[in-house]
């Protein structure tokens, strides 16, 4: 096996301990693996003594090589120099890279482990092989992690590698498994680079069926995401182009009646089930997720919306999430309040690390600790605040673009005015009225026409996002100005009335949103 032709793609790392091996047979899980499609295998054993180390390593050798697959020993250039296996992984408080391949010679494999991009540089120049990124997700796995790095540290290394035209390779290590491998290998993509494979512990040791577990990987990693196929973050109009297809976008809805599917909060499901009405979607308020396969293939789209997180919604909206990615239907995420308190930041993270998210759409705030470095400011409740105090407003659209160049979605800033960017240009829309302010769940409900707009128009959510934006702020807008409406409690159903009139009198023709000056 030469080692330029190794392939990283599904990269096994063993562990013998209780907490992840359970009962099983170290070896029976190895085999089962490979015959599941692992292509690479690390030996990792912290604890054994080296007679016993060298033992399981030859094991282990024998059978990685009936499968053609290289076995590589974590730390111990010793260990494999006695079973003269194909190389080793070493990591930053290990041996120098440069002490191993004196011992190994230049056809040994060496990856290393990297967590910061000085890191990669050092492993590079010093002739290794591949890297192992991490630690990607938080994971009770390896106790004594150093850095999170997150996805936006995976592209980081990754543009480090694309720029400077590295042949080395790359996989990502730490809390992967088949609810967010095929997101990660595709959002960790940097200059047209991607990762060469992804490494895993538990979501094969710890399965029950290691086979059909890494069968399950090697499906996710060698197949294009099925929530892929509809992005298009190369899009970029002119505001005047996006004006015109908003008129279109409103028609489909109508034709099309797509399901909004709102895992809501209480406050506002059934001004949410009215607005989606009457932007002509078809709602279903449903928390449970054992429904959202089936729901999912009703071809609408899902709303996650946290106003009201418990930790059973949680996984909820966990389970929901995974089975809108796998049919290829859109996700609208509502991170209600996510910098209020840490059990809002944290199902924030947990839930932009377990599946692709095609809109996230928040206030200022909400979006701000989406970001990687947001995490830590604090908002002062769930209501979005006086526009411009809290962040300084020139800063706010680039926060929007790269959150949205990170992500490879859309994401929209409600404020006085809005900033919505898919990573390319940022629109900043003007509309709305200051009644939306003073009536509850308005935000949650933009959510919801929002998902009604890219259900009817998957294939350019940046124009059905900005078309569910003005149908929703015009509308606004005609009511308040309305005679019969007084103050905020008119508001509301003239409101309900304005969304559904601009909607009809679109299809009819006309352009409702022609009448209202735009
Ligand atoms: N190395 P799981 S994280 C062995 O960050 C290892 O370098 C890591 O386990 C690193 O796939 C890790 O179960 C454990 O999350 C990964
Ligand atoms: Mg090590």
């Amino acid at each position: 096996m030469r080692k330029q032709d190794v392939d990283y793609s599904l990269y096994l790392v063993t562990d013998s301990t209780p907490a992840i091996l359970g009962t099983k047979d170290l070896y029976q899980v190895v085999e089962a693996a490979l015959k599941g499609g692992v292509t690479c295998v690390q030996f990792r054993d912290k604890k054994s003594e080296t007679g016993a180390l060298i033992e399981t390593a030859r094991k282990l050798h024998a059978i990685t090589q009936k499968y053609h697959v290289p076995l590589l020993i974590n730390d111990r250039v010793d260990v494999a120099l006695a079973v003269e296996c194909e190389g080793v992984h070493i990591g930053q408080d290990d041996m120098t890279l440069a002490t191993a391949r004196k011992s190994l010679g230049p056809d040994a494999i060496i990856g290393v482990t990297v967590s910061t991009v000085e890191e990669l540089d050092t492993a590079c120049r010093g002739g290794a092989d591949y890297v192992g990124i991490g630690t990607v997700f938080a994971t009770p796995t390896k106790d004594d992690t150093k850095h999170i790095i997150g996805i936006e540290g995976v592209q980081r290394m990754l543009f480090y590698l694309s720029s400077s035209r590295s042949k080395v390779k790359s996989v990502c290590i730490g809390g992967i498994n088949a609810a967010n491998a095929s997101q990660v290998m595709w959002q960790s993509m940097a200059k047209q680079k991607t990762l060469d494979g992804v490494a895993v512990v538990s979501a094969i040791v710890a399965a029950e069926d290691p086979e059909a577990a890494a069968k399950d990987l090697t499906r996710l990693i060698k197949t294009p995401p099925a929530f892929a196929a509809n992005v298009k973050a190369e899009e970029q109009y002119r505001s005047a182009e996006i004006l015109e297809l908003v008129p279109e976008i409103i028609k489909v809805v109508h034709e099309k009646k797509p399901l909004s599917h709102n895992m809501t909060n209480l406050v506002v499901q059934n001004m949410a089930a009215n607005v989606a009405l009457n932007v002509g979607a078809s709602p279903i308020m449903a928390n449970y997720a054992e429904e959202a396969q089936d729901l999912a293939a009703l071809g609408g789209a899902l709303v996650v919306n946290m106003g009201t997180v418990t930790p059973e919604g949680l996984e909820n909206y966990l389970k929901a999430l995974k089975a809108y990615n796998e049919a290829g239907q859109p996700v609208v995420y509502d991170p209600v309040g996510a910098g209020a308190t840490e059990v809002r930041r944290s199902a924030t993270k947990r839930i932009l690390g377990a599946g692709y998210i095609d809109v996230i759409k928040g206030n200022q705030s909400e979006i701000v600790s989406c970001t990687p470095g947001g995490a830590k400011l604090q908002q002062r409740g769930v209501d979005s605040g006086p526009t411009g105090t809290d962040y300084d407003v020139a800063k706010l659209s680039g926060v929007v673009r790269d959150l949205a160049t990170l992500r490879k979605n859309v994401v929209v800033m409600t404020g006085t005015t809005d900033y919505v960017s898919n990573g390319k240009t940022v629109y900043a829309v003007g509309n709305g009225h200051e009644y939306l302010g003073m009536v509850t769940g308005t935000g949650c409900c933009l959510g919801t026409t929002i998902s009604a707009m890219v259900a009817a128009h998957p294939q350019d959510k940046l124009a059905a996002t900005i078309a569910g934006l003005l149908h929703y702020e015009i509308a606004a807008e005609l009511a308040a100005e309305r005679d019969d409406v007084r103050g905020p409690g008119t508001f509301v159903p003239a409101f309900l009335d304005e969304l559904y009139r601009i909607r009809m009198a679109t299809v009819q023709g006309g352009s409702g949103l022609a009448e209202a000056g735009q």
